[in-house]
């Protein structure tokens, strides 16, 4: 693209084979060979990039790291790839006001770790946090195993800088948790997958780094013990920080051709439970805790040093990759159910008679639903699946995505099922904010 030749500040890449990198992401859909891709590395090549999408009629897709899992970073038609890993700016801890500041360049590893230094906590952990980027997380509202109890990425944002249509970067919010002067606009741009604008930086809150863990393996002699558990330890007075689970089907899949690791995990159906709250690791916890749990429990194993602990997350974080590389074309989902129609949700999965295998996040309700076969899968048999896997979770109260997003992956179903307020309300907002419509064109509405 000839026009992108002069642009300040900026990489620009345009040979067919760089491109192609470009046209993946951790998710089943492939993007659209796009324009060019622009690596800016100051505000002057985003405002010319603006300039130019809005003369030349084309669209800007934003890009962090690449690991999303619904395709918000994928080219459409017409599109130039912004991919902000030479995006400038430092991490800044500010330990008095209990945040940082880092630019969405920034690995999500190393903010996490510049938080550390300081004895200080970004709970966040999406299952890609050593492989992705800040903004992307942002972005997508990344979720992970903490949300059980931290909540997403949201819940850990003071302020944004976005790009927006006029070409500028402008701040939304302040460096305190306490902030209402009007409504909280900055939470608008996270999660909306750079529709409205594109997020440059954030200043993120910070919380004590916990210094004590309880990491437990529980697997149960019946699977459906533990679709209570979650509500019936916060009724106890018992807040994991996480609850993960894996059901009979993925278990007997990693049993049997899992590393050497899985192999040998125990259960029928097993749950991977960890408490960080000062004083877990004391004989009144854990006896109260084993009250509650030993009557469903076979074989309920405690990890009694951080190598146990980091061994017990080892099989739960290789998970999705173990199963991508043996089913190179499964779909994995993540829809969410709120706990108290865990129970329900299976019972209907087993109706749809659609095989899957499940696990994830069964303390905040967010099931990782895989269609093992779905390479082989007739198209519209898959379609008819997916469609009534999301309806369930919809009648349920749910929502078909809990934490990876809309993006191309689930933007027909989105506008199927959505609720149609929402939509309207999401297209006039769009229009306010992005009347040329340049910003990722084509995601999520
Ligand atoms: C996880 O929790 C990730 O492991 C990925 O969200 C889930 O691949 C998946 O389906
Ligand atoms: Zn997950």
């Amino acid at each position: 693209m000839d026009v992108l030749k002069g642009l300040p500040e900026a990489t620009l890449l345009s040979d067919p084979e760089d491109l192609e990198a470009y046209l993946r992401d951790e998710s089943h859909v492939r993007g659209t060979a796009p324009l060019a891709v622009v690596k800016p590395r100051g505000p002057a090549a985003l405002r010319e990039l603006v300039r130019l999408a809005k003369a030349e009629g084309f669209g800007l897709v934003p890009r962090g790291a690449g690991t999303g899992k619904a395709g918000g970073c994928l080219p459409t038609a017409r599109t130039v790839v912004v991919d902000f890993s030479q995006w400038p700016g430092e991490i800044a801890v500010s330990p008095q006001d209990l945040c940082l500041y880092a630019p969405a360049s920034a690995p999500l590893r190393d903010v996490k770790a510049a938080a550390e230094a300081h004895g200080l906590f970004y709970p966040p952990d999406p299952n890609s946090w050593e492989s992705c980027a800040l903004g992307g997380t942002l972005a997508t509202n990344a979720g992970g195993p903490n949300a059980c109890k931290y909540g997403m990425t949201r819940h850990w944002v003071l302020a944004v800088d976005v790009l927006l249509e006029d070409g500028e970067i402008h701040r939304f919010g302040i460096s305190s948790v306490k902030a209402n002067a009007g409504p909280a606009l900055g939470q608008l741009f996270i999660g909306s997958e750079g529709i409205f604008g594109f997020i440059v930086g954030a200043t993120l809150r910070l919380a004590p780094l916990p210094r004590e863990h309880t990491t437990l393996l529980l697997p149960v002699k019946r699977w459906s013990d533990l679709l209570d558990l979650p509500g019936r330890l916060c009724g106890a007075g018992f807040l994991p920080s996480a609850f993960e689970f894996f059901d009979p089907a993925v278990l007997a899949e990693l049993r049997a051709h899992g590393p050497e690791a899985a192999r040998r995990l125990p259960g029928e159906a097993l749950a991977i439970l960890e408490f960080d709250e000062r004083g877990c690791r004391s004989d009144a916890f854990l006896e109260g805790l084993l009250d509650l749990l030993g009557p469903v429990s076979e074989g309920l194993e405690v990890a009694t040093d951080e190598r146990q602990r980091q061994d017990i997350w080892a099989v739960r974080r290789m998970t999705s990759v173990f199963l991508k590389e043996r089913h190179p074309k499964k779909v994995s989902e993540d829809i969410v159910v709120p706990r108290s129609r865990l129970r329900e949700f299976f019972e209907g999965l087993e109706r749809l008679g659609c095989p899957a295998v499940t696990y994830g996040h069964l303390g905040d309700g967010n099931l990782h639903v895989n269609l093992l076969a779905a390479g082989e899968t007739e198209p519209g048999l898959l379609d008819t699946q997916l469609m009534g896997l999301f309806r369930l979770a919809v009648s349920l109260g749910g929502t078909l995505s809990g934490e990876h997003g809309i993006g191309l992956a689930k933007r027909e179903a989105f506008l199927a099922l959505g609720d149609p307020a929402h939509i309207q309300t999401l297209r006039s907002l769009k229009q306010a904010l992005d009347p040329q419509g340049i910003f990722n064109p084509g995601k999520v509405i």
